[in-house]
């Protein structure tokens, strides 16, 4: 059986500062008994806030209820065809490997060794330190997850881009309007990404005006442009699952099922980068079409 009681927005703010800020749940729950509160109070608003950080769903409102089933993410089919090959236009690509949780599936052969070269050259002039939206200005900031150099292309920016977008379109099941722009990243020796998640987290200010933009991101498409040396592996740590970037593999994955839900489970990262250098190409795929901020 489930209670419902209040839930007053000061607190609940507070512990979204605090998990922002990278403090342990547990930490918090303590520091709410220490100011009086109840030991089961306390764990279900750190619970209801923290699961709104794992699934990316909304924060809790004013009352909360205690004691009802748990949120769990149920994982959905990719909408990517079965069978060993998959052909996407004019382009045969094997697959190498697919994964159920979360759903992913690793493929090679989806660019040509020339596509990798003229998206390289094509980015190379162009590359800014990375950045990512500061939650609290909305303003584009160095992003402290990632050391590596990027840049963006626009849809459907040249023929190559157009043809690239269609190809992930066929693959993906969905449509060109609802992928960002194409992110161009390049590593050299020491650089990385921190373990991180794509979704938006709807805590975060910035992250609310984008989904309510756009919708929320689904899926993660990575092509991987050049063979490593060593290091640079995009890993999924809860799984133990290490994906070593050979050129025109791609590496498809899925965290949004269709109740709004996100998969924690596809928590990753790049690890450092010893020798040589490493680029990437993300396409961040949305529930609906893409408007970037400047065009809303
Ligand atoms: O470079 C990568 O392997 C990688 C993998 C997943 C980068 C990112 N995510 C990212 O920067 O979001
Ligand atoms: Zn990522």
């Amino acid at each position: 059986m489930s209670i419902t009681v209040s839930f007053p927005a000061e607190v609940r703010d507070w512990i979204a500062q605090n998990l922002t800020r990278g403090v342990a749940p547990q930490a918090i729950v303590r520091e709410l008994v220490d100011r009086k509160n109840a030991i089961e109070l306390a764990t279900a608003m750190v619970n209801a806030v923290s699961s709104s950080f794992l699934y990316g769903t909304p924060l809790p409102g004013a009352t909360l209820e205690i004691g009802g089933a748990p949120v769990t993410y149920e994982p959905e089919a990719l909408r990517v065809p079965d069978g060993p090959t998959i052909r996407l236009g004019e382009r045969q690509v094997r697959v190498v490997s697919r994964m159920q949780r979360p759903a992913a599936v690793l493929l090679d052969d989806f660019l040509s060794a020339n596509e990798c070269e003229q998206l390289i050259a094509l980015a190379r002039p162009r590359l800014n330190h990375s950045t990512v939206v500061d939650p609290v200005t909305g303003r584009d900031v160095v992003a402290g997850h990632r050391s590596s150099d990027g840049m963006f292309f626009r849809l459907g920016e040249t023929p190559l881009i157009t043809r690239l977008e269609a190809r992930i379109a066929e693959l993906t099941g969905l449509s060109v309007e609802n992928g960002e722009g194409l992110q161009l990243l390049h590593y050299e020796a020491g650089a990385e990404s921190t373990p991180h998640v794509d979704y938006l987290i709807p805590a975060n200010p910035a992250n609310q005006e984008s989904i309510a933009r756009s919708g929320q991101r689904v899926g993660t498409l990575l092509m991987y442009l050049n063979d490593v040396q060593a290091g640079g592996e995009t890993v999924f740590p809860q799984l133990g699952w290490s994906v070593v970037p050979r050129r025109g593999q791609a590496l498809y994955f899925e965290y949004g099922n269709r109740f709004g839900l996100c998969d924690p489970s596809s928590l990753h990262t790049s690890t450092p980068l010893h020798t040589g250098e490493k680029w990437v190409a993300t396409k961040w795929i949305r529930t609906r079409r893409f408007v970037p901020r400047d065009q809303a």
